[in-house]
C-alpha cells in the first residue's frame, strides 16, 4: 500500500467497530502491555506479529492460543526478518522499550507509525456501547495513589469506574470488560504518553515533575515534555500542582479543548477555582455555586492524620484526587465517605514497628529523589536508608537540601558512589555506614543492623531508596518485603 493510502487506513481505524481485518501488526514486548495488544488485535482479525527479547514459558504458549505469531531474539539488535518480511502497517510498542531501541529506529527510518497500547486502547475504547469517560493522571511520583482514590472517589459517588494502565491493568484489559464503565481512570507513565496522541481526556493531571527517568528521556526537558502530554485536547478540567511550576507551565502551553478549566492543588489557602487546606481543612473552592464566599470542607488533616494519611505529600494527592472527582460532578458526600476508608497501598510509607522508641518505616516506593525527598520530609530526624539504581538522577540536591535532619546513612545498591560523594562534598558530618555486595539476602539484614546501631530514640529509620531496586531485588515490593522482614528479624519480636 502507498504511505498515502496507508495513512488513510491508518486515520480510519478508531473505533472498535472499524475495519482491523488484515491490518499488518507489530507487536514489540511481551510482557502484560504486549499480551493485550496481541490479544486484542487477533481478536479484531489483524495479522499480528510478536517480537520480544525475553518471555517466559506461560506467555509463549499463550501467544500460540491465540494465534499470533512470535519471534523472540535475545539480542533484538536489528528488526527480525519475519518482521521484515510481514512489513508491518503499524507497530504497537511497550512502554518498557527505549526509543532508541533499533527496532523502533528501523520503523522511523520506514515511515511506520508506532503506538503505544493507550493509543490502540483510545481508538477502541467504543467496544462496549457508549465509551467510558477518561481520567488521566500522570506525574513523578504520587499517580497509582491518586489514581485509586479517585476511582474510589467515583464509585463511592455511584459511578462504574476503574483504575488501569500503569498501575498494573493494561488498559485495553480495560476497554474490553464485558460489562463496560463509566469512567476509566488511567494511571500514565512518561514512556506510554510519549507514544499517544488522540486521546482526549475529560480530565487530566500532572501531579508534580521531578528528574526521573533519565537514561530513557535522554533530558529533564523530553521527560517533561512527555509528561505534558497529559493535558492535551483534555475537555473538561486541568488540574495541576499550584508548588509546581513546570505543572503550571504545562497547563499554560496545553492545547485543549475550548471551555476546559484550570483547578489548581495546593497545601496552601486556595484561590478561586482550586482546591487547598485552610487552618487545616482540606477546602473545595472550585466546585461550589458560590467559589467567591465560600468553599466545601472536604475533611481535616487531623482526621487524616489519624489514619496514617496526612504526610504532606499525601495530602496533595487527596487534593488532586477530590478535584478529579469533583469535576465528575462526585458529591462532596461521597469524596469524604471514599477518604473514610481508604488505605494506601503497602511500602508508601508504611509503618512497620516501633521499639525502644525508634520508628521502622517502609517507603520503598521512593524509587527516585523526589519522592524520597518527600519522605524524609514527613519525619524529624532520620537514620536514611538509601541506594539502588539511580537512572542517571543527580542525587546531590537531596543529599544537601535533607542532611540536616539525617541522624545517619546506611547506603545500598550498586550507584553507591553517588551517593558517598554527594555526602562527602554535602554532609561531610553525617556517620555514612554502607552495605557491600550486591546479593538479595543479606543486604537488608545488615542495612537494619547498621542503621539499628545508629538510630536513638525518637529517630524514624526509613527505608526510602531515592533508587529504582532492580538491581537486588525484583522490584520495590520485593525491596520493602525483605525489609520488613529483616526489622522484624532484627527486632526478634520486641516490636509492635
Ligand atoms: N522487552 C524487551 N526489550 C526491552 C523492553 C521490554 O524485549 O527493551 C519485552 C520483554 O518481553 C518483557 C516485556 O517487553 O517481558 C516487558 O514489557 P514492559 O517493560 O513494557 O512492561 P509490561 O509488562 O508491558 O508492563 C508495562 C509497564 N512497565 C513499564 O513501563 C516498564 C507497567 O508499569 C504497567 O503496569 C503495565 O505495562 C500495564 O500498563 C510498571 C512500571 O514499572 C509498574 N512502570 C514505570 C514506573 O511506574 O516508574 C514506568
Amino acid at each position: 500500500m502507498d504511505p498515502a493510502g496507508l495513512t488513510d487506513r491508518l486515520d480510519s481505524l478508531t473505533s472498535w467497530h472499524s475495519d482491523w481485518t488484515g491490518l499488518r501488526v507489530g507487536v514489540l514486548g511481551l510482557g502484560k502491555t504486549g499480551f493485550s495488544v496481541a490479544d486484542t488485535l487477533v481478536e479484531l482479525g489483524a495479522s499480528v506479529l510478536v517480537v520480544a527479547q525475553r518471555a517466559d514459558d506461560s506467555q509463549v504458549r499463550l501467544v500460540e492460543v491465540i494465534g499470533a505469531g512470535l519471534v523472540l531474539d535475545a539480542v533484538l539488535d536489528a528488526p527480525p526478518a519475519a518482521l521484515v518480511d510481514l512489513a508491518p502497517e503499524v507497530l504497537v510498542v511497550s512502554p518498557g522499550f527505549h526509543p532508541d531501541h533499533p527496532v523502533l529506529v528501523w520503523a522511523e527510518a520506514s515511515g511506520i507509525p508506532v503506538w503505544g497500547d493507550v493509543e490502540l486502547a483510545w481508538r477502541l475504547r467504543d467496544k462496549v456501547g457508549t465509551p467510558a469517560e477518561w481520567i488521566a493522571i500522570t506525574g513523578t511520583n504520587g499517580k497509582t495513589t491518586t489514581t485509586q482514590l479517585t476511582a474510589t472517589m467515583l464509585v463511592a459517588g455511584g459511578l462504574r469506574a476503574a483504575p488501569c494502565g500503569n498501575i498494573g491493568i493494561p488498559i485495553l484489559d480495560a476497554i474490553r470488560d464485558p460489562q463496560g464503565f463509566d469512567v476509566l481512570v488511567v494511571e500514565l507513565s512518561s514512556y506510554q504518553l510519549h507514544s499517544t496522541s488522540s486521546m482526549s481526556p475529560y480530565a487530566a493531571v500532572c501531579l508534580n515533575v521531578a528528574d526521573d527517568h533519565l537514561d530513557w528521556h535522554g533530558s529533564a526537558e523530553a521527560y517533561a515534555a512527555a509528561k505534558a502530554r497529559v493535558y492535551t485536547n483534555t475537555r473538561v478540567a486541568c488540574v495541576y500542582n499550584r508548588s509546581d511550576a513546570r505543572t503550571i507551565a504545562m497547563v499554560e502551553e496545553a492545547e485543549v479543548v475550548e471551555g476546559a478549566r484550570a483547578i489548581g492543588f495546593g497545601l496552601g489557602v486556595p484561590g478561586l477555582s482550586d482546591f487547598g487546606v485552610v487552618d487545616g481543612i482540606l477546602c473545595d473552592r472550585a466546585f461550589t455555586d458560590d467559589r467567591r464566599t465560600t468553599a466545601l470542607e472536604i475533611t481535616t488533616v487531623t482526621a487524616l492524620a489519624e489514619r496514617g494519611l496526612a504526610a504532606p505529600h499525601t495530602v496533595a494527592n487527596i487534593l488532586a484526587a477530590s478535584a478529579l472527582a469533583r469535576s465528575m460532578g462526585v458529591p462532596i458526600e461521597a469524596v469524604r465517605a471514599a477518604l473514610a476508608t481508604f488505605e494506601l497501598d503497602r511500602h508508601r510509607i508504611e509503618q512497620v514497628a516501633t521499639a525502644g522508641g525508634i520508628t521502622w518505616v517502609n517507603d520503598s516506593k521512593a524509587t527516585n529523589a523526589h519522592a524520597a525527598d518527600a519522605s524524609l520530609g514527613a519525619f524529624e530526624s532520620v537514620v536514611w536508608i538509601a541506594g539502588g539504581l539511580l537512572k542517571g538522577v543527580d542525587i546531590e540536591p537531596l543529599v544537601k537540601s535533607r542532611a540536616s535532619k539525617l541522624r545517619a546513612v546506611v547506603l545500598i545498591g550498586v550507584d553507591r558512589e553517588a551517593l558517598r560523594n554527594a555526602f562527602e562534598r554535602h554532609a561531610p558530618g553525617v556517620p555514612l555506614f554502607e552495605v557491600d555486595g550486591t546479593e538479595t539476602e543479606g543486604v537488608m539484614s545488615t542495612a537494619v543492623r547498621l542503621a539499628s546501631a545508629a538510630a536513638e530514640p525518637g529517630d524514624v529509620v526509613l527505608l526510602a531508596p531515592a533508587a529504582a531496586s532492580m538491581d537486588q531485588f525484583v522490584d520495590y515490593s520485593d525491596r520493602g518485603d525483605h525489609f520488613a522482614r529483616a526489622v522484624r528479624e532484627h527486632l526478634g519480636g520486641g516490636g509492635s
